[in-house]
């Protein structure tokens, strides 16, 4: 008490206005009613070099507590505060009490027993689902973007914020808006889609509704990051600056920017030969300069040291600190997470040797207090419930009806002949697959032991079927093996329907890291798409029993085995599920629900085929003459390919229904524009079904002549509709001509004058009905 007087008195002398606002003479910064601007600067001119560089420094929860036996090191609290007290990580395998304990002594010792009383960010994961055990589990991001619904995403997200606050974590490394554009990469699961535009939208809903619960999210990576060379993770990004602009950076414009993220992280790769942690331009010219951003930067685990380990920019040995600290701090990287080593310790040093500008120090600690002040830290540091009320808060039945909900607009139904698709509930089925049960099929960020929780196929099915429902593995995923075929073709021939789940799989965070063997996930990336080890010989098998087979993709990205499109009675796309993904799964076979999933993603035939994504440039894919060889193994020479397609074999934004939808009718509110006009398109919708369907309207713009080789076509609105059987509905998306620029010659963005056409469709490349829109 008698400290705080004296910092109270020496206030009253400085800053007599201040004061004065406030009789009880509490300091500016810690006044909730003061502009955090002015918190800012009142908290930073109070703090000591040391005080400030804790700040640009992650700590963690290991640092003064074992997770597994719950010991508390005050000593160890005490060097955190002073070092690392910048945030406290949590995403870890541990109890949820262990967490909630954990957040609570950080911020006690933080708040109570520092002289400045600085909360932290209590950090953990969360792309699809907070990173602790029994929190609700949602389908992987590549299956949010196949949903089109950002309104889904964003409850989810505040799903999320809730279940995150309960146990005292206030930020959340999420969202994931890189670019599905390389397949063979293996966190393609991590991101939504392959589209910019449907980027940004999932990732604002995401930011909006995470927010909402007064948690920090952390847009990631910025940028340029999911398009490695080979797909070989961390490996460089190729490219210039109009890629960057035009294809790279409009989905992280409209997560930070448009949804006010508190903060971002930076990414581990290399863009046109500059290390992006260490690259002023993208992080200070354009984030700050051009877009504006008050908030602050973290690096990636590990991801300043890269400048000795991997980029050879520093010194490796001897380890060169300084070179890391400068070429990264006044770059725009405000926060070093470490991952081993720490060169942002040294900036004291840095300052006395007159090595670093103390303003550059100041920008960096002012942007991270700016999002404590905005993320309500100061005012609620502690924000966990106690422990006997988790499961008011953690997966409850609202959370895990959300997680159903989201699957079930996610599965995307790709083939379906001769109406195979829905079965019947008096069907007897026959469950086949690795992937159908024994564990859950989850993408790679969630918590050890995860795998053993939820809803399979098999289950699903199971529970939803009114006739006899049989299991059969027919072999491990990671195996050649095919001891269990004559137990799984005996199963199928026994049945009226046999539903193969065949695909890729991750594993949790420990499993990931431990090297066991997987075929998707951070650090796992595939040099071809297609089944592994015996699944394409299971599924040869079953269909070859005459039984109608009905296959079904569970997996991180796209598969290629087109002649499973061929000889399958039908063919269902589940990215890794959540945890009700077999309930999900089973209401779209038995037609509970009727598929409404558009492909985020598109599927090439083949890996050497790559990349499939709809928005190539206009000279691409200019002459395709495909070729093929024949399954009687006839030569059909083709020369573009040789013997195969450079178009997709399924485009961005195809799905199949179990309704037909009928477009008739586009308007357009003008014909004429400016720049700044924005356009309402309108288009019918009918029904031409006996069953309620979804579909999702989407609007697709061309640039008729460009001053550039610019994307042939580019999403710029989307509306998934509900049309009742029988009836039409009336669709409007409104579109900004604003967004249809592009980046000239000297890197100026222009709307060119001219014409262009509104493709208003049903995928990518299903366009029903066109329009042109002149600005002028
Ligand atoms: C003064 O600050 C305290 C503590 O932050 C706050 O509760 C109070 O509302 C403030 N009073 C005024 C008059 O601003
Ligand atoms: C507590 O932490 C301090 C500082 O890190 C360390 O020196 C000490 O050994 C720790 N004490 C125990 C009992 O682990
Ligand atoms: C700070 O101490 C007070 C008094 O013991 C306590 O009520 C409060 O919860 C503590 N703050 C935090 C963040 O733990
Ligand atoms: C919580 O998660 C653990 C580990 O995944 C699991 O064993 C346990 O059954 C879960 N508890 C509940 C109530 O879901
Ligand atoms: C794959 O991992 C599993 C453990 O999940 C292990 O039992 C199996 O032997 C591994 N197989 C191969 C081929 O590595
Ligand atoms: C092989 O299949 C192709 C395509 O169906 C057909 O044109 C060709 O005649 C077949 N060749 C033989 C030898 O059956
Ligand atoms: C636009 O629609 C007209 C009339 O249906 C059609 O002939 C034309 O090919 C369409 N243009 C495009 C680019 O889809
Ligand atoms: C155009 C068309 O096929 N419309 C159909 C819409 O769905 C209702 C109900 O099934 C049918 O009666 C219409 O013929």
């Amino acid at each position: 008490m008698k400290f705080s007087f004296a910092v109270c008195a020496s206030l009253l002398a400085a800053t007599a206005k201040a004061a004065a606002d406030n009789a009880s003479c509490v300091p500016v910064y810690k006044n909730p009613d003061a502009a955090i601007d002015d918190r800012v600067a009142d908290l930073l001119k109070r703090m000591t070099i040391e005080e400030k560089t804790a700040q640009l420094l992650q700590g963690d929860i290991r640092d003064f507590l074992d997770i597994d036996d719950g010991t508390y090191n005050e000593t160890a609290m005490a060097w955190l505060a002073e070092n690392r007290a910048n945030s406290v990580w949590t995403g870890l395998y541990m109890t949820k009490a262990m967490v909630s304990r954990g957040a609570r002594l950080a911020q006690d010792y933080l708040v109570n027993k520092t002289r400045l009383g600085i909360p932290a960010f209590i950090q953990s994961e969360g792309i699809h689902g907070f990173l602790a055990l029994n929190a609700t589990i949602f389908n992987s991001p590549i299956a949010h973007g196949c949903s089109f619904n950002p309104e889904l995403v964003e409850k989810m997200a505040q799903v999320i914020g809730i279940e995150s606050r309960a146990l005292g974590v206030n930020q959340i490394f999420a969202p994931v808006v890189d670019l599905a554009r390389e397949l063979r990469f293996g966190r393609v699961e991590e991101c939504y889609t392959e589209d910019p535009y449907l980027a940004g939208e999932m990732g604002h809903a995401y930011v909006k509704g995470l927010q909402s619960e007064k948690v920090c999210a952390m847009v990631k990576h910025f940028a340029a990051f999911a398009t490695p060379e080979q797909g070989v993770n961390t490996a460089p990004v190729h490219g210039g600056e109009r890629m960057l602009r035009t294809t790279y950076l409009p989905a992280f414009k409209r997560a930070i920017l448009d949804a006010d993220a508190w903060s971002v992280m930076g990414s581990y790769n290399s863009y046109d030969g500059i290390p992006v942690v260490s690259d002023h331009h993208i992080q200070e010219e354009i984030l700050r300069g051009e877009w504006g951003y008050e908030y602050y930067i973290i690096s990636d685990a590990g991801g300043t040291a890269r400048l000795a380990t991997d980029f050879g920019v520093c010194s490796v040995e001897p380890f060169d600190h300084e070179c890391v600290t400068t070429m990264t701090l006044p770059a725009g990287n405000d926060v070093e997470m470490g991952g081993g080593r720490y060169s942002f310790e040294k900036i004291p040093e840095l300052i006395e040797a007159g090595k670093i500008d103390p303003e550059v120090v100041d920008t960096a600690v002012a942007r991270v207090l700016r999002a404590k002040f905005a993320a309500g830290l100061f005012e609620n540091p502690y924000t966990a419930v106690p422990d006997d009320e988790f499961w008011d808060y953690i997966n409850t039945d609202e959370h895990k009806a959300l997680a159903q909900e989201i699957d079930e607009e996610s599965i995307v139904l790709l083939e379906n002949h001769e109406n195979a698709l829905p079965i019947s509930k008096n069907a007897h089925v026959a469950v086949i697959g690795p992937m159908a049960h024994g564990y859950v099929n989850y993408g790679d960020y969630v918590i050890h032991t995860s795998m053993t929780r939820g809803v399979t196929p098999y289950e699903g099915i199971r529970d939803a079927s009114e006739g006899t429902v049989t299991f059969a593995q027919g072999g491990e995923r990671w195996s050649n093996d095919e001891d269990g075929f004559p137990e799984a073709i005996a199963a199928a021939e026994a049945a009226d329907v046999a539903v193969v789940v065949v695909g890729t799989w991750s594993r949790d965070q420990n499993e990931l890291w431990m090297g066991l063997n997987a075929t998707t996930g951070e650090h796992i990336d595939g040099h071809d798409l297609k089944l592994v080890g015996m699944m394409p010989r299971l599924v040869k098998a079953i269909i070859e029993t005459g039984t109608p087979t009905v296959v079904v993709y569970s997996s991180g990205k796209p598969i290629t085995e087109p002649w499973i499109s061929e000889e399958a009675a039908a063919l269902v796309q589940m990215f890794y599920q959540g945890e009700e993904g077999g309930h999900a799964l089973a209401n779209i076979l038995f037609g509970d629900v009727n598929p409404s999933g558009k492909l985020s993603v598109a599927f090439p035939w083949d890996i050497g085929t790559a990349p499939a994504y709809y928005d190539h440039l206009k000279s691409a894919r200019r002459w395709p003459n495909p070729g093929r060889i024949h399954p009687n193994g006839t030569l059909e020479f083709g020369n573009n390919y040789v013997f195969n397609s450079p178009l997709p074999m399924y485009e961005f934004g195809y799905g199949l229904s179990y309704s037909n939808f009928k477009y008739s009718d586009l308007t357009l509110s003008s014909t004429t524009a400016s720049a700044s006009d924005v356009i309402t398109v309108s288009v019918d919708i009918e029904n031409a079904s006996d069953l309620d369907g979804k579909e999702v309207v989407q609007v697709y713009v061309r640039d008729v002549i460009a001053s550039v080789d610019v994307p042939d076509i580019k999403l710029k609105g989307f509306n998934k509709v509900l049309v009742p059987a029988g009836e039409t509905v009336t669709v409007d998306i409104e579109l900004d001509v604003s967004e249809w620029g592009l980046w000239d010659r000297k890197i100026q963005y222009v709307v060119e004058p001219g014409d262009f056409q509104i493709l208003v469709g049903s995928s990518s490349a299903d366009i029903r009905a066109n329009a042109t829109v002149t600005v002028v």
